[in-house]
């Protein structure tokens, strides 16, 4: 990465981990969220349990494989009850897991204890080919169709850190104002 485009991400993220904060990331299995939050945290973590609950600063995230993991369903309400946020991460070029990504959302996204709570849709692996775009997302998992709280979609690539200094932007603006 160009020095300088590292020296902004460590900027931001020192900006970030001053916020009040408390996330919810969710998504498949292997969508990326654990590579995600070590972009995020610069490798400053250790996933020691599931779920996995990794605090930096002032930064709360709480990472969740959605599909997977019956017996934690039953608990999600509770976890993201509250937060600032809900990180929805995608694999936007495994498209054969497409539709059981969106049946996800969308039944989380139903809980009435989750909602107003804005979302951030990431579409992650954009470096790989075939990757849906942000407006393939969009259609391919129904976002249009969420109109009780805020949604926003970007395209990232969490392995290339692309994309990560506006996912921390967004994320900073939803913080709790102090
Ligand atoms: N090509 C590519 N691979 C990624 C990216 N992010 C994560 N991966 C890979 O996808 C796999 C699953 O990632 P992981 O973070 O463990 O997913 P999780 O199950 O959602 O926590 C790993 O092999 C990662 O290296 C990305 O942006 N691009
Ligand atoms: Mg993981």
């Amino acid at each position: 990465m160009d020095a300088i485009i590292r020296s902004l991400l460590n900027w931001l993220r020192s900006l970030f981990f001053k916020q009040e904060m408390e996330l919810t990331l969710v998504g498949l299995q292997n969508s990326g969220k654990t590579t995600l939050v070590n972009v995020i945290a610069n490798g400053e973590f250790t996933e020691d349990m599931i779920p996995t609950k990794v605090t930096k600063g002032a930064v709360v995230m709480k990472l969740w494989d959605l599909g997977g993991q019956a017996r934690f369903r039953a608990m999600w309400e509770r976890y993201c009850r509250g937060v600032n946020a809900i990180v929805f991460v995608l694999d936007s070029a495994d498209h054969a897991k497409i539709p059981a990504a969106r049946t996800e959302l969308h039944t989380l996204l139903d809980k009435p204890q989750l909602v107003n709570i804005p979302i951030l849709v990431l579409g992650n692996k954009n470096d790989l080919p075939g990757a849906l775009n942000v407006e393939g997302i969009i259609e391919q998992l129904g976002l249009k169709s969420i109109t009780n709280r805020e949604v926003s979609c970007y395209s990232i690539s969490a392995k290339n850190s692309v994309n990560i200094d506006i996912t921390l932007n967004w994320l900073m603006k939803h913080a709790t104002s102090k």
